[in-house]
């Protein structure tokens, strides 16, 4: 008899414990909150507020952007006091800063939302370089209202690849050649490359895409048997607006890019130059021109 009494204590005690939990998740409201919509309400990535973006209001790989999120009262009963936490569950994607959010009271099919994008209270996140183009990033949202009824949503966004492209522009590249005596070039100023002579080149450069792209850096090289590039034959641009074409140093100054052509280089012989284009969040483009040695 004992034994059975405590048997019958101790199933009480864990049916307690257990009906404390559940009753923790079971709201007393008739609110229904939840996100609107799939998506942020607006995105913002451009260089105030701790964010680094190129303000295109598109979430690329190395970016820190912030977003706003909007919610809506679907329920049957005004909710009170409401907060939200937003959280990453996402291995490229984290939030650095602004995770607790206040929006207070939603009446009945009514809109709150958190902070405005460009601000400094707003939700901070930031894409890890090296995030897959097209990664869809998932968060997790819990609401709770002042007498701490609770809801959870989620929210996705896709890390897209940057709406831009460096490469040469126009078909006439190098855009000018010198091949003079002054600057380090030693030609015999015709104006081609000839065996046995180092020229330097200007080349044009244009970001041909409708998204900013930043602090540019292009560096050239080659695999040639004849013809070289100098060691030092890496370039910045800074940031390039979409159809900004870029002139690299002018052919006739120290700085510009060097070629040197083998004195037993055969007549006629073509080079390619590969040209590789880096931005800051580490986007990268290539492409490539050729030279007839004459
Ligand atoms: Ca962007
Ligand atoms: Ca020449």
């Amino acid at each position: 008899m004992k034994t059975a009494v405590r048997y019958f204590f101790v199933l009480g005690l864990i049916f307690t414990i257990t009906s404390c939990d559940l009753f923790d998740e079971i709201n007393t409201s008739d609110a229904s909150l939840q996100l609107y919509g799939e998506n942020p309400r607006d995105v913002y990535d451009g260089t105030a507020n701790n964010c680094d973006g190129n303000d295109d209001e598109i979430l690329s790989q190395g970016e820190t952007a912030r977003i706003q999120l909007r919610l809506n009262n679907t329920g049957e009963e005004e909710a009170e006091g409401v907060k939200i936490t937003v959280s990453s569950i996402d291995r490229y994607v984290s939030v650095i800063d602004g995770h607790s959010q206040t929006l207070g009271d939603l009446e009945v099919s009514h809109y709150g939302q958190t902070a405005e994008a460009n601000s400094p209270g707003s939700i901070l996140i930031t894409a890890e370089p090296g995030t897959p183009s097209g990664h869809i990033a998932d968060f997790e949202v819990v609401i709770r209202d002042k007498q701490n009824n609770k809801w959870t949503d989620e929210f996705s966004m896709v890390v897209e690849p940057v709406s831009a492209s460096v490469i040469l522009y126009g078909s006439n590249n190098p855009y000018r050649l010198y091949d003079g005596s002054a600057n380090g070039a030693s030609g015999n100023g015709n104006s081609e490359l000839n065996a046995g002579e180092k020229i330097r080149v200007q080349l044009r450069i244009q970001n041909e895409g409708d998204a900013k792209v930043m602090q540019v850096r292009m560096s050239a090289s080659t695999d040639d048997e004849f013809v070289s590039v100098a060691d030092d034959s890496t370039y910045t641009f800074g940031d390039m607006l979409p159809y900004h074409i870029h002139e690299t140093p002018d052919a006739q100054t120290n700085s510009a890019l060097m070629l040197t052509a083998d004195a037993g280089t055969p007549s006629g012989h073509t080079a390619t130059i590969n040209l590789t284009f880096i931005d800051k969040f580490d986007n990268e483009w290539t492409d490539s021109f050729s030279v007839v040695v004459r």
